[in-house]
């Protein structure tokens, strides 16, 4: 912890990069975990794509307006907070999420690159126009509960949520900016991830192969090679606070 807290402490540009499990402590349920209650019997894999939404479209905006309902019902936690006193530290800090939820955002983090989308952007299946309408107030127990999705005000097609789904493309620009902070980082920190989906993640490999120091904060220790990797197992909300509390003073 203390070479890590060394690096971080020299770095002048450190991402950050996070999956759902810096937002597990917040009650946001990771992919990994089987889907609680009704969801158990999803794969989120499968529920995640555009063929499910075109197959029921009222289970798939159910589920998802189920995911806002928790995110808004959740507030962030000390590894969200971690993060955001971090980037007041170091002189630059970029934050790049595969997670929809505005956690970071409502922990005072600024520009967070999201690669696969929000819950808070939603937009119209057949034409695109993001959707300036009023969402219904859902509760977040209701669980498993169907919705039919609103109608889009130009074409009345259906609206759809604005996350990126298996099989669709990463939004250019987004993806465009990560690939630039990984190549361009001294330290990359990878936060509650399990690494599987892609392209997103090859962006710890990206900081490696440049040269940068990655530190993998996760529940279950992750493989490391050489000198400039580590792995800090844990939970977030425990780690990354200890990160920052400055060794001895
Ligand atoms: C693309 C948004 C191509 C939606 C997500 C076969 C068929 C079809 C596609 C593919 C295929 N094979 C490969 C692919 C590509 C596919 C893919 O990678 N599939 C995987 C399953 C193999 N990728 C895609 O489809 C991507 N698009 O490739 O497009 C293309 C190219 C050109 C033109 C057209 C198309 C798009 C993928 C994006 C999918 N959308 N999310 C939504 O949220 O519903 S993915 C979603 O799962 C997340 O965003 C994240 O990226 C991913 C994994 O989740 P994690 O965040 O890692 O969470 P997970 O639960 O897995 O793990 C949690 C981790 O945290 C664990 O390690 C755990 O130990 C740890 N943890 C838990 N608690 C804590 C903790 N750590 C610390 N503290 C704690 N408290
Ligand atoms: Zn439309």
């Amino acid at each position: 912890m203390l070479e890590i807290q060394r690096r971080l402490g020299e770095a002048r540009h450190v991402v950050v990069f996070t999956g759902a499990g810096v937002s597990a402590e917040s009650g946001i349920p990771t992919f990994r975990d089987a889907l609680t209650g009704l969801w158990s019997r999803f794969d989120p894999a499968a529920l995640a794509t555009a063929e499910a939404f075109r197959a029921d479209p009222a289970l798939v905006w159910g589920w998802y307006e189920w995911r806002r309902a928790k995110v808004h019902a959740a507030t962030p936690n000390a590894a969200h907070l971690a993060i955001a006193e971090l980037a007041r530290r170091v002189p630059v800090l970029t934050v790049i999420s595969q997670n929809v939820d505005d956690l970071h955002e409502r922990a005072g983090c600024r520009d967070v690159i999201h690669l696969h989308g929000s819950l808070h952007a939603p937009r119209c299946f057949a034409c695109a126009r993001p959707y300036d309408g009023v969402l219904d107030k859902v509760d977040a127990g209701d669980e498993g509960a169907r919705i039919e999705p609103p109608r889009c005000r130009r074409c009345n097609g259906r609206i759809r949520p604005g996350v990126v789904w298996f099989g669709e493309s990463l939004p250019e620009q987004p993806w465009r900016d990560a690939l630039a902070a990984a190549r361009d980082c001294d330290l990359l920190l990878s936060v509650g991830t399990s690494g599987l989906v892609m392209p997103a993640a090859q962006i710890p490999r990206v900081a490696r192969q440049q040269g940068a120091t990655v530190v993998h904060v996760n529940l279950d220790p992750q493989p490391v090679e050489g000198d400039d990797e580590f792995t800090l197992a844990g939970k977030a909300a425990d780690i990354l606070p200890r990160l920052l509390a400055s060794p001895g003073r």
